[in-house]
């Protein structure tokens, strides 16, 4: 369901159940108590990052939807702590429309302070996280018109 991949120790995927598992330290129950509106509950990055240990070398985190084709690549040490990825509502997994069956999502994207990071980072369907020492793919849009284009889709 979501794979790390890149410069890590350790590469692997991590299914519904291998989420769920994950130390309750890291475990974020009801995003909306966060940010208003949204939705579901949460495992910190830090939680996976734990597992597969990234090189000190990593200095990018790429976050890719191949489902359609949207990536954003993003500095690692603005996120690290702060990052989420939300993989359940109500006991299943997030759904499609909530941007399921896994979301990334920065709670507070303007307290990085970095104009890498907005909320068109917050990738829906994201299938894959990879930490890269360079910045990788990202088609994010760059301005208005991109932008309106993307949410007309
Ligand atoms: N996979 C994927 N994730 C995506 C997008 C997208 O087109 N595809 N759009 C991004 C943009 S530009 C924004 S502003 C937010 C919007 O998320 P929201 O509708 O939940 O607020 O999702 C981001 N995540
Ligand atoms: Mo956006």
């Amino acid at each position: 369901m979501l794979s790390i991949t890149g410069l890590v120790a350790t590469p692997r995927s991590f299914s519904f159940a291998d989420l769920a598992a994950i130390a309750a330290e890291y475990q974020v129950a009801d995003v909306s108590r966060l940010v208003a509106g949204r939705k579901g509950d949460a495992v910190q990055l830090a939680g996976l990052l734990a597992v597969v240990k990234p090189e000190v070398s990593a200095a990018w985190l790429g976050l890719h939807a191949d489902r359609d084709d949207f990536h954003a690549s993003i500095p690692l040490a603005a996120v690290a702590d702060k990052a989420l990825v939300i993989y359940r509502l109500d006991g299943e997994p997030l759904p499609e429309k909530a941007g399921g069956p896994v979301r990334f999502f920065i709670p507070d994207f303007a307290a990085c302070h970095t104009h890498e990071i907005d909320e068109c980072a917050n990738v829906k369907f994201v299938d894959r996280l990879e930490l890269t020492s360079a910045k990788g793919l990202d088609n994010r849009p760059h301005d208005g018109d991109a932008h309106a284009a993307l949410h007309a889709r």
